[in-house]
């Protein structure tokens, strides 16, 4: 077989079935998006595919390519390279752009953390960083995550160079600094840990607050939603929570969601409980009117910030590493699906966490046909792989698994080899 034909049957699978981002649609919200590992576009065909792939991301942001350290290591030498391959890869795909981000203790080269400044000469340094970068991705960025993740976990205050200068005023005058460069683009406060609704949320709400009474312009809360296998809030818990925001005026999104098994390999049944805790994340946003998107930070196993970060944790994304969808993407897929076709959710077991919360459908059905002939007799096909589909209703293709995997109803409508 030629490469290029190999590389095409390899990669069709997942490029045919693809519709996370036009079930999101159908659903009601803006976008289902991906951060783009730069460092992997160029290098790997397989994970460009499928990020190109329009009917599953129509979104996407950079996952370090526009921060400080990147784009002004040094004062007064700005570089664009690393984020403009997010920016570039946006417009080749005409993919919605959110941007990431501005004022942040965290990848903030030394020079600005470690330097001696008074308001005024910290102003005048935010204020070039943003007219340049800002001014760089003028028209293009459809969001900025304006100041990033400004809250200690217990609520306190994060100690950072910008803090310590300026208290709170930083968070207000960030967001003037920003609408004066970008009048545009949607303004971001973006933070982790906010979806268990404690103190650390109230500071957020609080954050909003601030910022408003100052007069200074915000436009939305990213909820980053880097959460844990089984200890994600409920769907009804996360939407009250998304709601103390929007009754602010202002729209949310979750913009990092990864979910992460603390120990691996991880069980079938907690592939199973990812993909629940996937699809209360992705239920809730469909949930309040002004959440407007969901963003996986990565889509794949392969490239994943959180093992390098939690020790012996892992597999948090929707693609396993061999690019493998698995439950989570079916789960996702499903919530999306039900709500976009009106179909009624099944109810979730309160003794089996394992169950979904929402009907499933087919992977490769569009929203708007969920119905599917019953097959008369079915037809020999080869053993479904690990997380296929292997039955439910209108299902036409293989009903068995490949060893050691068996096919398990989740719901009428959906069987998988787990
Ligand atoms: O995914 C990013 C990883 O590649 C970087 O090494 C890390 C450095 O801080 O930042 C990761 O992305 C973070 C994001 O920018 C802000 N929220 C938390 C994300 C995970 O750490």
């Amino acid at each position: 077989m030629h490469t290029k034909a190999l590389l095409a049957a390899l990669l069709a699978p997942a490029a045919v079935s693809a519709q996370l981002h036009e079930l999101a649609v159908r659903a009601g919200l803006q976008y289902f998006g991906t951060a783009l590992r730069e460092g992997a576009l160029n290098s790997d065909a397989q994970f460009a595919a499928i990020l190109r792939d329009t009917r599953e991301f129509g979104q996407i942001v950079p996952e370090n390519g526009q921060k400080w350290e990147s784009t002004q290591p040094s004062r007064g030498q700005f570089t664009y390279s690393q984020g403009d391959i997010t920016a570039n890869e946006a417009k080749r795909n005409s993919q919605f752009l959110r941007c990431h981000t501005l004022v942040w203790h965290s990848q903030l080269p030394s020079w600005v953390a470690s330097g001696s400044w008074t308001r005024a000469t910290l102003t005048s340094v935010i204020d070039t960083h943003m007219a340049n970068v800002m001014g760089h991705y003028k028209g293009v960025c459809g969001h900025w995550d304006v100041v990033n993740e400004a809250i200690n976990d217990d609520g306190t205050w994060r100690d950072s160079v910008f803090y310590r200068v300026f208290g709170t005023d930083y968070l207000p005058l960030s967001f003037e600094l920003a609408k004066k460069h970008d009048p545009e683009t949607k303004l971001y406060y973006n933070d982790y840990n906010l979806e268990y609704n404690q103190a650390k949320t109230d500071r957020a709400v609080e954050i909003v607050r601030i910022i408003q009474a100052a007069g200074a312009p915000i436009d939305g809360v990213g909820f980053q939603g880097h959460l844990i296998v089984g200890s994600t809030p409920s769907r009804a818990n996360l939407a009250t929570t998304l709601r103390r925001f929007t009754a602010l005026g202002v729209d949310v999104a979750y913009t990092e969601l990864d979910i992460r098994h603390s120990s691996l390999p991880a069980s079938s049944q907690a592939q199973v409980t990812q993909g629940n805790d996937f699809a209360n994340v992705v239920g809730s946003c469909l949930d309040v009117p002004r959440c407007v998107g969901v963003t996986v930070w990565s889509f794949t196993d392969k490239y994943s910030w959180v093992p390098s970060t939690f020790n012996g944790a892992g597999d948090a994304l929707i693609y396993d590493s061999q690019f493998r969808k698995k439950a989570a993407w079916t789960s996702i897929s499903s919530v999306l699906a039900a709500k976009a076709t009106g179909a009624p959710p099944v109810s979730s077991s309160t003794s089996t966490p394992a169950q979904p919360t929402t009907t499933l459908v087919t992977r490769t059905t569009s929203a708007s046909s969920t119905t599917q002939p019953t097959p008369t007799s079915a037809p020999t096909q080869p053993a479904q792989v690990r997380w296929g589909q292997c039955g439910g209703n209108g299902w036409t293709g293989p009903t068995t698994c490949q060893s050691p995997y068996t096919c398990q109803v989740l719901n009428p409508w959906y069987s998988q080899c787990l």
